[in-house]
């Protein structure tokens, strides 16, 4: 079965271009002559296919038999995973705010008073007598954060009256609807089921061709303290968190099952729902906990549930469908990519095994809007931000709490949002920040006795801020810091100054933070963070603590640097922005070790530490995300980073593979970017060491953890299209694999919108739809050009220009 609706418009071929620039912009009269307006046509050779064969969905033969095949949904709020079922269906269902325990304050009330030891300690290079201080004084109380959990399942068992044959199920991720459809005993069935934001409910549309044809009884199961009841013919589930880590749960939760039926009965027994002999029916489920924020949860859930119902009970099931279609698509459609040939008559999981063969380059585009349409999903403007499964999770007990942790995965999630188009869907982070900002700067002034905010390497729905685990992972301080960055790089991107001055006062404090905390060297000089690690990696085995790691001092140099700008593009605190200066031109170097690598820590151990393959590659945060590492400005320090990723080597976990892809684009390595796309984007569990995707294309940490999914996307967007305020690079990593193919919609910092379309690996044909920033800077191989024009002006480029540019 082939649906009708949600198909992708297909990319559409100009088949004339003016080269040069559009109407209305003007070129600086040296750079004029280059680019003289010159017809500009697909060259003869392309072959690039743009049938509806593009259509950007996952695909099955077979219901899903683990959680890892069902396919999901989600609204930012409510998340389901659908497995297709034909007579016994599941729908696994999450609501984002429903985590363990309970407003907490995790402190320790004894940290400050150890802390100048544990630094002196740590000076004195007597790291594990620091980490032995640090374990039993400075550590979060309870020593681990609460984990986010499911609500339950909602189970279907259909009257078939026979074994499903012609089966599909498949999920369209332009329509962000998941279809199951099959025939048994001669009746065909079609379900439909999507998670709808502007509604904030689940909508399960069950359809048979034979009237009177669909009987089926429903249960809703939750592992929690839970049970059921009936209301006015709806079924209920009602229930509280899991209690964890001591602490007792507090969370109250209700889920409704209302069924709209066309012919046919329902009727409520015991904790069932039972239809029978219906035409059609609409199953719409709500979602709803007592969690208001991370310190009250006295919210009435099953009145907010009810809400959300009783609101779209006048609404047909086609406004219902349409209103979704048209929410998500005004996200989605922001961009497309097309790498060229799609297989997309094969089904996902057969596409999956065979995408080495290099004949499928469909699937890596697909897997890029895959990120896209998760982060859609998943992280909606005014909801939480997306944890580490996202929203996503069947467990009670997921893999690591299925928290926030912040020393990469976080901030991997982000990654895509700005580049690939979903700007709105980084607020929910922001949202965050400013709430740990509250939390954080207790734990900064309760732990350190310090002004600002600090957050460690993890936090939870209760904005946990002080270290957890153990010292050796949990007391790094730069958590918040990165984060903070985000903001600045939001700007950036969107040029939104009210926006810039609401995050400012999150943004200033985090920087705070740092000019009450750093400490001088004692023996070098340098202001470092003290104590701190590298995330996760140890410098002598077993020893993690240490001063001034590479990656604090790139983050700060980052967080300053953009508080610093920030304060001027307010016209505010020119007193905090001098400090801010000095601090950052005291922090310790990027330094070269004996291996030409760059150093990870102050100290030359690189070559002598215990794991030499790490999957964390926290030194190259200077080469991706930041910037502060370039060929151009920074040519040492770039080769001794390729140096450093050479020695780390290929293989990782999934998020590790997917920084790794972001890293060899910014080495600007598309080839050896793409061996990383190929460790990638492979089954789960065939290359023994890590990485690797599921069948619904999940990324494997393993076990599935959504970074890697967020980090692939943003991979390939490097790939294509590089940007800082000052220039944007033009495919600048783009894989001889890829010869030929075309982008639209990829974002540039400056608020630029770029299209590309390249045949025999040039470009042949770019679209600068000029942003906020007045000026854009365009490199193409070896030449460079300055665009002048107004916002939403559009700038075509082609012909000579592009031909000549790549030489
Ligand atoms: C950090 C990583 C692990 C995993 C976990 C959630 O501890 O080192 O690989 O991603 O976070």
């Amino acid at each position: 079965m082939r649906l009708a609706e949600g198909q992708q418009r297909p990319l559409t071929r100009r088949t004339l271009l003016l080269g040069g620039l559009a109407a209305g912009s003007v070129l600086p009269a040296a750079l004029a002559a280059a680019v003289k307006p010159v017809v500009s046509a697909p060259p003869l050779e392309s072959t690039l296919s743009k049938s509806a064969d593009m259509e950007p969905l996952l695909w099955y033969d077979r219901p899903a038999k683990a959680w890892v095949e069902a396919l999901p949904i989600g609204n930012g709020r409510l998340g389901a995973m659908v497995f297709g079922g034909a007579e016994s269906e599941r729908i696994q269902l999450n609501e984002a705010t429903l985590w363990a325990g309970g407003p907490h304050d995790y402190d320790s009330p004894d940290g400050l008073e150890a802390l100048p030891e544990i630094r002196r300690l740590v000076f004195a290079g007597m790291y594990r007598e620091a980490a032995e201080l640090a374990n039993a004084k400075f550590m979060s109380r309870p020593l681990g954060q609460l984990p986010y959990q499911t609500l339950g399942d909602l189970h279907l068992d259909f009257d078939l009256k026979g074994a499903a044959t012609d089966y599909r199920r498949e999920l369209n991720l332009d329509s962000a609807i998941a279809t199951t459809a099959f025939v048994a005993n001669g009746v065909r069935h079609k379900r439909e089921i999507f998670a709808s934001h502007p509604d904030q409910i689940l909508v399960y549309r069950i359809g048979v061709d034979t009237p009177g044809g669909l009987s089926f009884s429903a249960t809703l199961k939750s592992p929690q303290r839970s049970g059921t009841s009936e209301r006015d013919g709806d079924l209920i589930l009602q229930g509280i968190g899991g209690d964890a880590e001591g602490i007792p749960g507090q969370v109250k939760f209700a889920a409704i099952v209302r069924a709209r039926l066309k012919g046919g009965t329902q009727r409520i027994a015991g904790d069932r729902l039972i239809v029978e002999n219906a035409d059609e029916v609409t199953i719409l489920v709500s979602m709803a906990t007592s969690y208001l924020s991370y310190k009250d949860v006295s919210g009435d859930a099953l009145r907010i549930a009810l809400e959300h119902l009783n609101r779209v009970a006048h609404k047909t099931d086609t406004e219902l469908r349409n209103g979704h279609i048209s929410d998500h698509r005004r996200l989605f459609r922001r961009m497309a990519l097309n790498l060229g040939n799609s297989k997309n008559s094969v089904p996902t999981d057969i596409r999956i095994r065979e995408f080495h063969t290099g004949e499928d380059p469909g699937l890596a585009a697909l897997y890029f809007q895959y990120g896209r349409y998760l982060l859609i999903a998943c992280s909606r403007k005014g909801g939480k931000p997306a944890n580490l499964q996202g929203i996503w999770n069947e467990s009670v007990s997921p893999p690591w709490g299925s928290k926030y942790t912040v020393n990469i995965n976080t901030e991997m999630n982000y990654w895509p949002a700005e580049t690939c188009g979903l700007s709105e869907c980084h607020e929910p982070l922001f949202d965050m920040l400013e709430e740990l900002a509250v939390t954080g700067g207790k734990t900064a002034s309760v732990e350190y006795g310090a002004k600002g905010w600090v957050l460690h390497h993890n936090t939870d729905g209760w904005r946990g801020a002080a270290p957890i685990d153990g010292a050796s992972w949990g007391l790094w301080p730069t958590g918040g810091a990165w984060l903070s960055t985000h903001m600045w790089q939001h700007y950036l991107f969107t040029g939104d100054k009210k926006g810039l001055a609401r995050h400012y006062k999150t943004l200033r404090a985090a920087a705070e933070f740092f000019l009450d905390t750093l400490q001088i060297h004692p023996s070098k000089g340098w202001l470092v963070t003290c104590p701190s690690a590298s995330p996760e990696n140890s410098h002598h085995p077993g020893v993690g603590l240490c001063a001034g790691p590479t990656m604090d001092m790139q983050i700060l140099r980052d967080l300053f640097e953009a508080c610093i700008k920030a304060s001027e593009v307010l016209f505010v605190d020119v007193e905090l922005r001098a400090k801010l200066k000095q601090a950052r031109e005291n922090l310790a170097p990027m330094q070269i070790g004996k291996a030409g690598q760059l150093q990870e820590w102050l100290d030359d151990w690189d070559m002598d530490a215990p794991e030499i393959h790490h999957r964390h590659v926290s030194h190259l945060y200077g080469v991706f995300p930041s910037h502060q590492i370039t060929r151009d400005n920074t040519p040492e320090l770039f080769e001794a980073a390729k140096r450093s990723l050479e020695i780390r080597g290929d293989a990782g976990t999934g998020w590790s593979l997917g920084w790794k892809i972001n890293l060899w684009a910014r080495l600007l390595d598309g080839d050896h970017a793409y061996r990383l796309i190929l460790h990638a984007l492979r089954p789960e569990g065939t290359l023994g060491e890590g990485g690797g995707v599921y069948a619904n294309l999940f990324d494997a940490h393993p076990p599935f953890q959504i970074d890697g999914n967020f980090g692939f996307t943003s991979g390939v967007a490097e790939m294509l299209v590089q940007s800082t305020l000052e220039q944007i690079d033009l495919l600048p990593a783009l894989p001889s694999v890829w010869p030929e193919g075309e982008v639209r919609g990829l974002r540039a910092r400056g608020g630029h919108v770029i299209d590309i379309e390249w045949s025999g690996g040039r470009a042949w044909s770019v679209t600068v739809h000029q942003g906020w920033a007045e000026v854009v800077r365009v490199r193409y191989g070896r030449r460079v050009m300055d665009l002048h024009g107004k916002p939403g002006a559009k700038h075509v480029l082609g012909g000579e220009w592009l031909t000549s540019a790549a030489g």
